[in-house]
C-alpha cells in the first residue's frame, strides 16, 4: 500500500476523481502539462505496461474508451488530444502503477521525447 496511486484509489490520498468503475479509475494530474491533463489507471496494481499479461490486455482498450469519454466531457475530443503510457525509467515513468495520460486543451508539440 505504499503505491501513491493505490492510495488515491483507496481514498487515502486526495484527488479530483473524474471516473471510476470496477476496473478503472481516473483523476486530474497534480502537475498538469496542458489545460486538460488526466490520469487513467487500472484499480488492480500493475506496476507497468511491461507487467501486463495477455489476459489483462483488454484493460488497455477499456482505458482508451474511458479516455475518449473523458475527452468528450472535457470538451477536447474534437480538437484532439494525446494518450501516453510511459513505461519504465527511460520511458519517463515515475509512478510504478500502470497509467495512461490524457493530455489536451492546447496545441501539443510534435516532439515526444
Ligand atoms: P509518469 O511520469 O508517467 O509516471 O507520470 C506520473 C504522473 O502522476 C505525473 O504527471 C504526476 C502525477 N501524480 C503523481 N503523484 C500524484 C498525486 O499524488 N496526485 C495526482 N493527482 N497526480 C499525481
Amino acid at each position: 500500500m505504499d503505491c501513491i496511486f493505490c492510495q488515491i484509489i483507496a481514498g487515502k490520498l486526495p484527488s479530483e476523481i473524474l471516473y471510476q468503475d470496477e476496473e478503472v479509475f481516473a483523476f486530474r494530474d497534480i502537475s498538469p502539462q496542458a489545460p486538460t491533463h488526466l490520469v487513467i489507471i487500472p484499480k488492480k496494481h500493475i506496476p507497468s505496461l511491461i507487467d501486463l499479461t495477455g489476459e489483462e490486455l483488454p484493460l488497455i482498450g477499456h482505458m482508451v474508451d474511458v479516455a475518449y469519454k473523458l475527452a468528450q466531457k472535457e470538451g477536447i475530443a474534437e480538437s484532439g488530444y494525446r494518450l501516453a503510457i510511459n513505461c519504465g525509467p527511460w520511458g519517463g515513468q515515475l509512478v510504478p502503477h500502470l497509467h495512461m495520460h490524457l493530455i489536451g486543451g492546447r496545441q501539443l508539440s510534435g516532439r515526444l521525447g
